[in-house]
């Protein structure tokens, strides 16, 4: 209830802002995507974590807004990007699956694309697998629709949810994101190991991009890349930073 009351206003008082996690290509170390992060910094309550917030702005439908403000302006920083070594990077926004079900969600994507001078395959969208068993004969549609348009499509957090592997097949993908709890755990077990390698497998069979998500460790980085995992993200490459920061971090590998 505190949370929500202080959601109210929070756009205009500009108290959010994104930071910027990299994803490199596993071989070449090179900066490859940018996943943008939400961050809240509440004038009443400090920081709060989006694992707080993001719930209780689905509740009250306040996601919708927030949804369009962080489509606006993670294009508007790939835009100041595109003059810089970060002019071909991807960036990837996080979707709820409220703002996947409002009528005019693809529209909101073209024109936001357009008003920042990008082109659709800088965009990528990553879902949740909750996400596609909410009225999926829609979200299947919708996501037809944005990958016509040539955005990219990314199940985040792979393994964890509902699971279905039709949904592999059923929806618009291009990139499976194995979630951290499997990685976290690829040096020491066999299980994990073995399951890591399984997911990405057939992600190779199904033609889709992979990436390994909370890559702490050098030693889960070369695994991950003998096992041809395609791209690494997690603190082992970087934390989530600032634009600036990004633009250090891309210039040291450029
Ligand atoms: O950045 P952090 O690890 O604290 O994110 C926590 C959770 O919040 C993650 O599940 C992440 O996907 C989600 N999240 C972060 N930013 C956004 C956003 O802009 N929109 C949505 N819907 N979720 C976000
Ligand atoms: O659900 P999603 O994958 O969007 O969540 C991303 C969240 O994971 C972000 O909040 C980010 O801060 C967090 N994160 C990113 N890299 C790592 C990592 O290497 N370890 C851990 N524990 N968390 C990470
Ligand atoms: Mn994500
Ligand atoms: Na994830």
């Amino acid at each position: 209830l505190v949370i929500d009351g202080a959601l109210r206003g929070a756009i205009e008082a500009n108290e959010f802002y994104l930071v910027y996690q990299a994803i490199t290509n596993s071989h070449t170390g090179k900066l490859t995507k940018v996943e943008a992060l939400l961050r809240w910094n509440s004038s009443l309550l400090g920081p709060v974590s989006p694992d707080r917030f993001i719930p209780v702005a689905e509740d009250s439908g306040m996601i919708i807004p927030l949804g369009t403000w962080v489509l606006d302006q993670a294009c508007r920083q790939m835009a100041h990007w595109k003059q810089s070594v970060l002019d071909d990077v991807t960036i990837s926004i996080n979707v709820s699956a409220w703002q996947l079900a409002a009528p005019d969600f693809v529209a909101l994507v073209s024109q936001a694309l357009i008003r920042n001078g990008l082109s659709p395959h800088q965009l990528e969208l990553e879902l949740t697998e909750r996400v596609l068993i909410e009225d999926a004969a829609n979200v299947q549609a919708v996501l037809a629709q944005l990958r016509a348009l040539g955005v990219g499509i990314s199940l985040d957090d792979f393994g964890t949810g509902y699971s279905s592997l039709s949904y592999l097949t059923q929806f618009h993908l291009n990139t499976l994101k194995i979630d951290r709890a499997f990685v976290m755990d690829i040096e020491h077990s066999e299980r994990s190991n073995n399951l890591v390698h399984a997911i990405i497998a057939m992600g190779h069979s199904l033609g889709l991009q992979l990436v390994a998500e909370g890559v702490e460790t050098a030693g889960q980085a070369a695994i991950l890349e003998k096992m041809g995992c395609h791209y690494l993200q997690g603190y082992h490459i970087s934390r989530p930073i600032s634009p600036d920061e990004l633009l250090r971090f891309a210039d040291d590998r450029a």
